[in-house]
């Protein structure tokens, strides 16, 4: 059975940019409800709850026919949630980008301006409700990408930076204005956790 991670910071921890309602409803509520209807749909079959969800995630076609559409969906949901909350990190205790990270992201993107830029693009640009990514490919070739509704990107690479740009998550404070949350979310990127190198 799958559980509700622990956060690493309280709810109220990433203000004034993520509000503490939206960090309550987001985490309790819609996290908890994948989790509840990914475990539901598992229920009937032990021999997938054995696995590692990763590995259903991108192996879709071994699922069952009756559940893959609840565990793409839910099962999505649960790991990009879980992802989410670990690349986030209270503004001011945010690690900056190590001197090898900085070097990283200059080769790929020319600065980190430019990658902000970029990436702001990208999310801006994604029609509805999905995820936009960082991707790290072999050679260590980043890319920015999306995928929509609760979608993982692993067919790209390994995912290094994820930011959900459901309404549910910023619309208590920011309504429609997507690219505000996005500007926001700069300041709470735990660089330590992306760049890992
Ligand atoms: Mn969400």
């Amino acid at each position: 059975m799958y559980t509700l991670p622990k956060l690493s910071y309280t709810y109220d921890a990433l203000e004034p940019h993520i509000d503490a309602e939206t960090m309550r409803l987001h985490h309790l509520k819609h996290h908890q409800s994948y989790i509840d209807k990914l475990n539901v749909a598992l229920e009937k079959f032990p021999e997938l709850q054995a696995k590692k969800l990763e590995e259903l995630l991108i192996n879709l076609e071994v699922v069952p026919e009756a559940i893959r559409t609840a565990v793409r969906n839910h099962g999505g949901g649960h790991w990009n949630h879980s992802f989410f909350w670990k690349i986030l990190t209270p503004p001011n205790q945010g690690s900056t980008l190590t001197e090898k990270g900085r070097t990283l992201i200059k080769k790929n993107f020319g600065s980190l301006e430019e990658f902000q830029v970029k990436f702001k693009d990208t999310a801006l640009a994604h029609f509805g409700s999905g995820w936009i990514w960082l991707i790290k490919k072999t050679n260590n070739l980043l890319l920015i990408t999306s995928t929509a509704n609760q979608d993982v990107p692993f067919t790209e690479g390994w995912p290094i930076l994820g930011i959900d740009v459901w309404e549910h998550a910023y619309y208590l404070k920011y309504q429609n204005r997507r690219a505000d949350y996005i500007d926001a979310l700069f300041k709470l990127i735990n660089w330590k956790q992306v760049l890992t190198v």
